[in-house]
């Protein structure tokens, strides 16, 4: 208060400040954040016209995303699984409540200040939204808007808070409203966003109200070339090993989009050109599938799998052959002289995702795939169409909400992971994983039943054998195979003695090679090394005396 104190001394100093309030503070936090609030909500309404990603926190989160460095996230993977979103989403959150308070704090101080703080946030948030890939300028709109709004009210807000007192009221402060009628104001401001928030939800649903009619009005035509029954031997009777399909509810969800991608079935186009296209093609859903429909089941792996880990998935995919739409497209292969060996499919929300033409043309059923364990795929999991190739890495390989496809070659075009440290061609390496026991379980000494998956992609798996604390390698039963492309389910009964004990597991593929030991991250193109899972066998009921 020294400084206050110096009066004429010191004419550069304003009077004492307006507001040397203790409430300063907690008030200031309640302008901030209701007018943060109110802009967010504003914003969210704008975004339900303009693009649903432009909503400036989606819009921050994604570019973050875009920016993470690798080892960040696959640690982030590693911790939070598929929660990394929501886990991103609160942080983003958390760091806007943080500026929101202190643009509130800086208002009651130095309104100008806490405006140009606001419109900064702002500007970040446009810049944000407008550097995704697929932006476009209004894409700046929600988060423009948004700042907009919180300026206005945060302005409105303190004005009422310094409204004179009229004449004759009895004096006290220089607060025109007291506690009361401050926490009204604040409350229907709240109020007021919320419900507005609400409209922008209701409006963002309205808009992929189409999206979500075509997907309930889209059935599935039959396949010319149907798959065969999964054999009953493929599902083994243990409890706590995966099931041989994977549900679609179950299924592993990796994607960089912080809001599902809704498409309307209706107005889906894929467009197919490039280098050594003769004739480029652009296709809608009924001339997709005018085409001769396959099904085929594959199992698809994530590259940020770590060993052990659980973003592997298998699906009864129903699609077109892609080597059959390039061939239509007059694409010929590298080693039948084509000129480009790179095929980049790129989706509605900028994923771009580069794979081998030579493997997608080499006989293996590359689909575009439209149907996912007899539905139409789930919004999650790309509709309408997607990619699936067996035998390679999801993020080299597995495009959803596909939109186009441009030949060209490794030379000339780095996809979006690759461009993140990730190699430019990823074959899925071979890896097994314990299911059962669980790490940390404690059996009951005796006969346990070990089961789990293996996978090696279109080589397929030949053998697995388990281990107990390092000992011989023993091998387990493996459940019937349903093809090349598919994990499959192993069984290993146990004769679990008391104490605490490691079981590791091992896959032979098709070729005869051997799934190796050697410990490698998932950076830059799958872990290896094998799945150790340890377990405390507990005592079983006292043997009879003999
Ligand atoms: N459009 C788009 N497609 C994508 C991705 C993505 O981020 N965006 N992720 C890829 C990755 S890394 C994997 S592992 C698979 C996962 O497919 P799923 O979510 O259906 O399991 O989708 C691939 N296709
Ligand atoms: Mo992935």
């Amino acid at each position: 208060m020294t400084s206050d104190q110096a009066g004429p001394e010191r004419p550069h100093r304003a009077a004492p400040r307006p507001h040397p309030n203790p409430r300063t503070l907690a008030t200031g936090t309640a302008c901030g954040v209701a007018a943060t609030c109110a802009g967010l909500a504003v914003a969210q309404l704008v975004a339900a016209v303009v693009r649903p990603d432009a909503a400036p926190v989606t819009a921050v989160g994604g570019a973050v995303v875009d920016r993470t460095p690798v080892g960040l996230r696959e640690w982030a993977v590693a911790q939070f699984g598929t929660a990394d979103k929501l886990v991103l989403t609160l942080g983003v959150l958390a760091v806007l409540g943080l500026l929101a308070a202190t643009a509130g704090v800086l208002a009651l101080r130095h309104l100008p200040t806490a405006l140009a703080l606001v419109g900064a946030v702002g500007l970040l948030g446009a810049l944000a939204a407008v550097s995704r890939p697929q932006a476009s300028w209004q894409d700046a709109l929600p988060s423009a808007v948004g700042a907009l709004t919180t300026a206005a009210v945060l302005y409105l807000l303190v004005r009422a808070l310094r409204t004179p007192r009229p004449a004759g009221a009895p004096p006290g402060g220089t607060w025109a409203l007291d506690r009361r009628g401050f926490g009204r104001l604040v409350v229907a401001t709240l109020v007021g966003a919320a419900g507005i928030g609400y409209a922008g939800r209701r409006l963002g649903a309205h808009g992929s109200a189409g999206a979500t009619a075509s997907r309930a009005a889209f059935s599935l035509p039959p396949p010319e070339v149907p798959a065969a029954p999964v054999p009953p031997g493929a599902n083994p009777a243990v409890p706590g090993v995966s099931s041989f399909l994977t549900p679609n509810g179950d299924f592993y969800r990796v994607d960089t989009a912080l809001v599902v991608p809704r498409v309307d079935a209706g107005g889906w186009r894929l467009r197919i050109h490039g280098k050594g296209v003769a004739r480029p093609l652009e296709l809608d859903l009924p001339a997709l599938l005018s085409r001769p429909l396959v099904e085929h089941d594959i199992t698809l792996t994530c590259v940020s799998n770590p060993v052990g880990g659980p973003y592997a998935g298998n699906a009864r995919w129903l699609g077109v052959r892609l080597a059959d739409l390039l061939r239509e497209a007059g694409v010929r292969p590298p080693s039948r002289g084509g000129p480009a060996d790179q095929l980049v499919a790129r989706s509605v929300d900028g994923m771009t995702i580069g794979t081998p033409v030579e493997a997608v043309m080499d006989g293996r059923e590359a689909l575009l795939a439209v149907g996912m364990n007899g539905e139409p795929l789930p919004f999650a999991h790309g509709f309408p169409v997607r990619m699936v190739v067996p035998g390679l890495y999801g993020y080299v390989s597995a495009c959803k909400w596909l939109r186009e496809l441009e030949l060209t070659t490794f030379a000339a075009y780095d996809a979006y992971w690759v461009r993140r440290s990730w190699a430019q061609q990823a074959p899925v390496k071979t890896q097994s994983r314990i299911d059962t026991p669980r790490a940390g379980a404690a059996p009951v000494a005796g006969r346990v039943a070990v089961a789990g998956v293996a996978w090696a992609q279109h080589r397929g798996i030949a053998r697995v054998e388990v281990r107990v604390d390092g000992g011989p390698w023993q091998e387990a039963r493996l459940a019937d195979a349903d093809g090349v492309d598919t994990w499959r389910l192993w069984t290993w009964p146990w004769e679990a003695a008391p104490g605490r004990h490691t079981l590791q597991v091992r896959a032979t593929d098709g070729t005869g090679a051997v799934q190796t030991e050697r410990s490698a991250p998932t950076v830059p193109d799958g872990a290896t090394g094998l799945h150790t899972v340890t377990v405390h066998v507990r005592p079983g009921p006292a043997a009879p005396e003999s």
